[in-house]
C-alpha cells in the first residue's frame, strides 16, 4: 500500500467539514487505496468540538484513515501536508461592513498562506472554500511565495454543479448527461453561469445545450439568476448555508485535481489569471473552464465569446479587481 498522505481541512468543526470529512476518509477523493492522515484545524474555542469530530471519525472504523489530528495551530497543521482544503473563514455578522469582513478574512488567509509557505510540501494542492473564496485564495497564494500559484485554486464547482443540474432537470436527463457548463469569475452573485459551450446527451446524441433546452429566454434569464442566487435560496429555506452540496463539490474538485478530468470535458474552478486568457486582468483568482492532467490545470482557451457573455465576464472581473484592491490595501 502507498504511504499515507496528509490532508488538512480547516474550519473542521463547522458544518461543511462535517459532511466532507467522511467522504475524504473513506477514499472518495484521493483513491480507494490511498491511506490518509487527516489534520483538523479550527480556532482554539472549537478544539473541544474537534475532539468530538475525531471520536466520530474513529468510530467510522475506516481502513484508509491512519490518524486524525486535531489542532488550533496553523503551523502544526500544515507541516508536510499534501493537500489543504481551507474551509474555515470569518462569517459575516450582523452589522458588519464588507470591508471589515474582507479584513478579517485577509488576516486569516495571510496567516494560513504563510504557514503553508513555511511548513507544507512545495507540491501541496490548496483549495480555498471559505468566502470570499476567490480573494482569500489570492491572499493565501501571495502569502506563500515558495509554492507555485498553479497549486492554488478556489471552489466554484458547487456553482458548476448547480448549473449542470438545472440544465439536466430542464431537459429531463440525469446530470451526468450534461457537460462543459462554465462558471466565469467570482463565487458571488456576479458569477456568470454560461452554457454556450455545454453539451447535453439527448438519447445518445451530443446536442448543444441551447438546442436541447430550446428556451433561450430561460437560459439568458432565470437560469442565470437561479444559479447566482442558489446559495441565498438555500439559506432562506434551510436557515443554514449549503453544506452537503458544498462538501460534494469539494470532493469533485479535489478528485479532479488528483486524478484529472475526462477527455473532452472541462470543469470550472477559480485559478490564477495571468492576463492572457479571455481578456481577464492578471493577478486575480478567476473561475475559468479548465482541464486537468498530471495534477496540473490548464485553462481551456479559444472558446468563442459573444457580446452577451463578454459583458457578464467583465462585470464579475471588475468585482474581483475591486475586492483584490481592497484586500491588498488592508
Ligand atoms: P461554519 O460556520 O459551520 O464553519 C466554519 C468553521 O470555520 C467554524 O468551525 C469556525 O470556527 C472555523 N474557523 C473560523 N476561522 C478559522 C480559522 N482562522 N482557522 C480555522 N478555522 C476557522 O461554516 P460552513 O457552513 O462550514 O462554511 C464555511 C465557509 O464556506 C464559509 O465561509 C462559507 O461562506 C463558505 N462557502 C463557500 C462555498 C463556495 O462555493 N466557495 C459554498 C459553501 C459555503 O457557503
Amino acid at each position: 500500500m502507498a504511504e499515507p498522505i496528509r490532508v488538512v481541512v480547516t474550519g473542521a468543526a463547522g458544518q461543511i467539514a462535517y459532511s466532507l470529512l467522511y467522504s475524504i476518509a473513506k477514499g472518495d477523493v484521493f483513491g480507494k487505496d490511498q491511506p490518509i492522515v487527516l489534520v483538523l484545524l479550527d480556532i482554539p474555542p472549537m478544539v473541544p468540538v474537534l475532539e468530538g469530530v475525531v471520536m466520530e471519525l474513529q468510530d467510522c472504523a475506516l481502513p484508509l484513515l491512519r490518524e486524525v489530528l486535531p489542532t488550533a495551530s496553523p503551523d502544526e497543521a500544515f507541516k508536510d501536508c499534501d493537500a489543504a482544503i481551507l474551509v474555515g473563514s470569518m462569517p459575516r455578522k450582523e452589522g458588519m461592513e464588507r470591508k471589515d469582513l474582507l479584513k478579517a478574512n485577509t488576516n486569516i488567509f495571510k496567516v494560513q498562506g504563510a504557514a503553508l509557505d513555511k511548513f507544507a510540501k512545495k507540491t501541496v494542492k490548496v483549495l480555498v472554500v471559505g468566502n470570499p473564496a476567490n480573494t482569500n485564495c489570492l491572499v493565501a497564494a501571495k502569502s506563500a511565495p515558495s509554492i507555485p500559484k498553479q497549486n492554488f485554486s478556489c471552489l466554484t464547482r458547487l456553482d458548476h454543479n448547480r448549473a449542470s443540474s438545472q440544465v439536466a432537470m430542464r431537459c429531463g436527463v440525469s446530470s451526468d448527461k450534461v457537460k462543459n457548463v462554465i462558471i466565469w469569475g467570482n463565487h458571488s452573485s456576479t458569477q456568470y453561469p454560461d452554457v454556450h459551450h455545454a453539451k447535453v446527451d439527448v438519447n445518445g446524441a451530443e446536442t448543444d445545450a441551447y438546442d436541447a433546452v430550446k428556451d433561450e429566454a430561460w437560459l439568458r434569464g432565470d437560469f442565470i439568476s437561479t444559479v447566482q442566487q442558489r446559495g441565498a435560496a438555500i439559506i432562506k429555506a434551510r436557515k443554514l448555508s449549503s453544506a452537503m452540496s458544498a462538501a460534494k463539490a469539494i470532493c469533485d474538485h479535489m478528485r479532479n485535481i488528483w486524478f484529472g478530468t475526462k477527455e473532452g470535458e472541462f470543469i470550472s474552478m477559480g485559478v490564477y489569471a495571468a492576463g492572457n486568457s479571455y481578456g481577464i486582468a492578471e493577478d486575480l483568482i478567476y473561475s475559468f473552464p479548465v482541464q486537468i492532467k498530471d495534477k496540473t490545470w490548464k485553462i481551456v482557451d479559444g472558446l468563442p465569446i459573444n457580446d452577451f457573455s463578454r459583458k457578464k465576464m467583465d462585470a464579475t472581473a471588475a468585482e474581483l479587481v475591486e475586492e483584490r484592491d481592497m484586500a491588498l490595501s488592508l
